[in-house]
């Protein structure tokens, strides 16, 4: 039975999530933020029902609490119901007295941690109980040789699953030696890599899935992430192209598409940049529009480099634009990338279809055509940006997003 994460694109990458009871691993790069993804995994978890046992042996239970309500949700109510207890394996090193439900006071002492882990999955045993190690890597620290870590790991999984339970493990693979770092790797049975681009600072962030022992075959993705704040774990677009002739709607298209745009226009046309950041069905990409008049073609070569897919907006009530459009579209040097051509205004009278549009820009297959036009095209202003209708930008957004990533 497989567990959904929440965590876009990554139930995908599983088949369908993670499979109760087996080891899952999130393995970092230093550098590379882990806990929003247990946090979003347990919050899935929660909602779908099941118990949740968080051991914390890095900082106050309280500051997860914290930094999980600064993304945006609350484990408070599933305290209450005793569906999310913390084992608390951190207020004893600061010589405090736990008010957790579970707790060990003697932090170092891997065999008292491994009691109270056991008195706390049997007080949750007839339900389906995910435990989260918060972090592998401290226990490696401060509780014994990694020898006697990993021997103890290997003890301790046959109990959770006795108990039902399924063992989330954080880490973040600091300057241990390779043979350590190897045997933490054959230890699970899942593993998700989170990496980082490096040159001289982190570029990008991304993610794959490396093992999982319930799969046959593998995708193999890397899936570029951003952490929202309030949001949570986001599949990371940094940069799609929004391009088209003058006056076909690309400002009214990422002002529509987008949670916040900037535009800078002049008497009703673009004369520099749109930007605008979407948030959309887990992906957070951001939108850049060239301006549309002929003037600008210099730069068009310059705003397409690091694209990642294109979005090309024409007018279809204006074949003599088609020309211009796939003209603009070759400037950019991008053709090659994912990209869609949104045919806007389609609910005017003599709006092309699709088809005759494909004909006359002379466009490949594999690049859909999909027709756009204004929630209310009576309403659009002249010289003045217009709202698209909602489904037919959200059509063009998952449509190229998948695509891309
Ligand atoms: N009726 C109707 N009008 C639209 C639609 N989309 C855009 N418009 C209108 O077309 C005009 C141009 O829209 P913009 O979004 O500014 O076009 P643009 O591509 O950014 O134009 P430039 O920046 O000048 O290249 C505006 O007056 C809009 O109100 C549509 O789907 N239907
Ligand atoms: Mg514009």
């Amino acid at each position: 039975m497989y567990l959904k994460t929440g965590i876009p694109k990554l139930d995908e990458l599983l088949d369908g999530g993670i499979a109760r009871n087996k080891s899952i691993l999130f393995y970092s790069s230093p550098g590379v933020e882990n806990l929003p993804f247990a946090y979003q995994l347990l919050l899935n978890r929660l909602e779908q029902g099941d118990h949740v046992i968080y051991m914390v042996n890095n900082k106050k239970p309280e500051s997860v609490r914290y930094m999980i309500k600064n993304i945006g949700w609350d484990v408070s109510e599933f305290e209450k119901k005793d569906k999310f207890a913390f084992l608390d394996v951190y207020s004893g090193l600061l010589g405090e007295k736990s008010k957790e439900k579970f707790s060990v006071s003697d932090t170092a002492n891997i065999d008292k941690i491994q009691e109270e882990l056991i008195n706390a999955l049997r007080q949750y045993k007839n339900k389906n109980t995910i435990v989260i190690f918060d972090s592998l890597s401290n226990l490696l620290d401060i509780c014994g040789t990694p020898e006697d870590i990993i021997a103890c790991l290997h003890e301790c999984m046959p109990d959770i699953k006795r108990f039902n339970a399924t063992p989330i493990f954080l880490f973040t693979a600091w300057a241990y030696d390779k043979k350590t770092l190897d045997k933490i790797r054959t230890s699970f049975d899942c593993i998700i890599d989170l990496k980082a681009i490096e040159r001289k600072i982190i570029l990008r962030n991304y993610f794959n899935v490396s093992k999982a022992s319930w799969l046959r075959k593998l995708r193999r993705k890397d899936i570029p992430f951003k952490i929202s704040r309030p949001g949570g774990v986001r599949v990371y677009i940094p940069k799609i192209l929004v391009t088209g002739p003058f006056n076909a709607g690309k400002t009214s298209f990422i002002h529509s598409a987008s949670t916040s745009a900037v535009s800078v226009d002049r008497l009703g046309t673009t004369v520099a940049l749109d930007h605008g950041h979407v948030d959309f069905k887990g992906f957070s990409v951001d939108l850049w529009g060239t301006p549309g008049q002929k003037r600008f073609d210099p730069i068009l070569e310059q705003l397409g480099s690091e694209s990642l897919g294109v979005i090309v907006l024409v007018d279809s009530t204006s074949p003599e634009g088609f020309e211009r459009a796939r003209a603009m579209f070759e400037l950019t040097k991008t053709q090659g990338l994912p990209s869609i051509v949104a045919a806007n205004k389609s609910s005017l009278k003599g709006a092309m279809k699709p088809v005759e549009i494909r004909k006359i820009m002379k466009l490949p297959k594999d690049i859909p055509i999909i027709p756009v036009s204004a929630e209310n095209p009576k309403k659009a202003m002249k010289n003045h940006p217009c709202k698209l209708k909602q489904k037919d930008v959200e059509n063009i957004l998952s449509g190229l997003f998948e695509m891309v990533i």
